[in-house]
């Protein structure tokens, strides 16, 4: 039974509001741990959108300025489900009132915005961490467990792909509710900061350290209709980019992302090839991990698709739901990074990525977008 309480301040009730605010409900009834979340307060700007979303997810009271809510007394932990460019200045905030932070990706809107809130969370000393949470899909995590195991032996190529097709439309217009992705002021970047910090983040944390980048970006509609102001406005988004690089252990990296792939509604892919052995993950598949291994019998030699479900510690997290053979899906992977939050409050060990390790994606993409202004390689700085 949990002894402790963790008081929960959610700031946004969008997307991953609800995702989050799901995760938090869920956790107790599945993990076995000694802090429980209690939803104390949402907060958005909207007083009647904020008191529905409160009623539906089960909050005790609301905010409508998030200002209001750090300084309240009885939260102990903020989370940031709002537009990118909100992250830095609420993130700062919350560090300075000693509260914990779950901060939403991106990190920031670049990488000097990033390095601020790093050593905000780490002057104040409160835990942070952030949600780039296809880390915790069981596949992804078993993928990181056989890499740590040495299966692969050396590896040679990382690619990845995160293809979407829903900007393609010219008269979409861009900012505000549901549009702020296309417009640069809230979100810094397209599919960048969007769609690639998920991959290299991922990509970092199975086969480490990006050395440099050779990028190139388009901004297929050059202008659309803005929806605060009313006026068409130029379009500072990248909506296509693909970049090659060298990471630091010698193997060459490919990634690609895009709203312009017509049919693809999220199709996050990634494949690792090694000496030994090549592994592949496909999000629309997330249970599954594709694993090949030179090192079977010649006959039988061939791809494997191991369903990532059984128990006895074999496939991670799985322990905790339902009989082998039953699958979980997208919303999981943050009730998991909840869970781990929570038992990295019990250890005191940090919960990863914190800041600063989603520091690492942020400069990444910097890196990435400068290339493709520039048209040279850049190294990763
Ligand atoms: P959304 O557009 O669905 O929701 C944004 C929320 O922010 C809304 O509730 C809006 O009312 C609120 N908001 C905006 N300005 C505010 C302010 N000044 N004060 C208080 N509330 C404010 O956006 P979504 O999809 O939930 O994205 C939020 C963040 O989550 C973004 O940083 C995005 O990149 C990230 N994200 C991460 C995902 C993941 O896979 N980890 C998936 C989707 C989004
Ligand atoms: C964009 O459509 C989006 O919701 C991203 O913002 C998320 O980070 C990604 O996980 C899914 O796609």
């Amino acid at each position: 039974m949990p002894s402790k309480s963790l008081n929960i301040g959610m700031i946004g009730y969008g997307f991953m509001g609800r995702a989050h605010s799901n995760a938090y409900n869920r956790v107790h009834n599945f993990f076995d741990l000694e802090y429980q979340p209690v939803l104390k307060a949402a907060c958005a700007r909207s007083e009647t959108e904020v008191q529905a979303f409160a009623d539906q997810w089960g909050y005790d009271s609301i905010e409508t300025d998030w200002r209001r809510l750090i300084e309240r007394d009885d939260i102990d932990a903020i989370d940031i489900c709002v537009p990118n460019n909100l992250h830095r200045e609420i993130a700062i905030a919350a560090a300075e009132q000693g509260k914990m932070i779950l901060c939403e990706k991106p990190l920031a809107m670049n990488s000097e915005e990033g390095e601020e809130m790093c050593q905000a969370v780490e002057k104040a000393g409160v835990a942070n961490t952030v949600w780039y949470n296809y880390r915790r899909v069981p596949a992804v995590t078993l993928a990181k467990r056989l890499i740590e195991e040495g299966r692969l032996g050396k590896i040679f190529h990382y690619r990845a792909n995160f293809l979407q097709d829903w900007t393609i439309a010219e008269d979409l217009p861009q900012g505000g509710a549901a549009l702020w992705r296309l417009d640069v002021a809230a979100a810094g970047s397209g599919v960048t900061g969007d769609l690639l910090a998920h991959c290299i983040d991922t990509a970092v944390w199975l086969n480490g350290s990006v050395k440099d980048v050779n990028a190139m970006t388009e901004t297929f509609v050059k202008q659309r209709q803005h929806t605060l102001t009313g006026k068409v406005e130029p379009v500072g988004i990248d909506d296509a980019c693909a970049f090659l690089c060298h990471f630091d252990n010698g193997s060459l990296g490919l990634f690609e992302s895009t709203r312009y792939a017509r049919g693809h509604k999220a199709l996050y892919t990634w494949e690792i090839n090694g000496e030994n052995a090549s592994i592949k993950w496909d999000l629309h598949d997330l249970h599954r991990l594709e694993w090949f291994d030179h090192g079977d019998e010649g006959k039988l030699r061939g791809w494997r698709s191991i369903h990532v479900t059984d128990h006895g510690g074999d496939h991670p997290y799985m322990d905790h739901w339902w009989v082998p053979g039953l699958q979980i899906g997208y919303e999981h992977s943050f009730v998991h990074q909840v869970a781990d939050f929570l038992q990295s409050l019990a250890t005191g060990q940090p919960c990863s990525p914190t800041f600063r390790d989603a520091l690492e994606t942020q400069k990444v993409c910097d890196a990435v977008l400068n290339s493709a202004k520039n048209g040279s390689w850049q190294a990763v700085g």
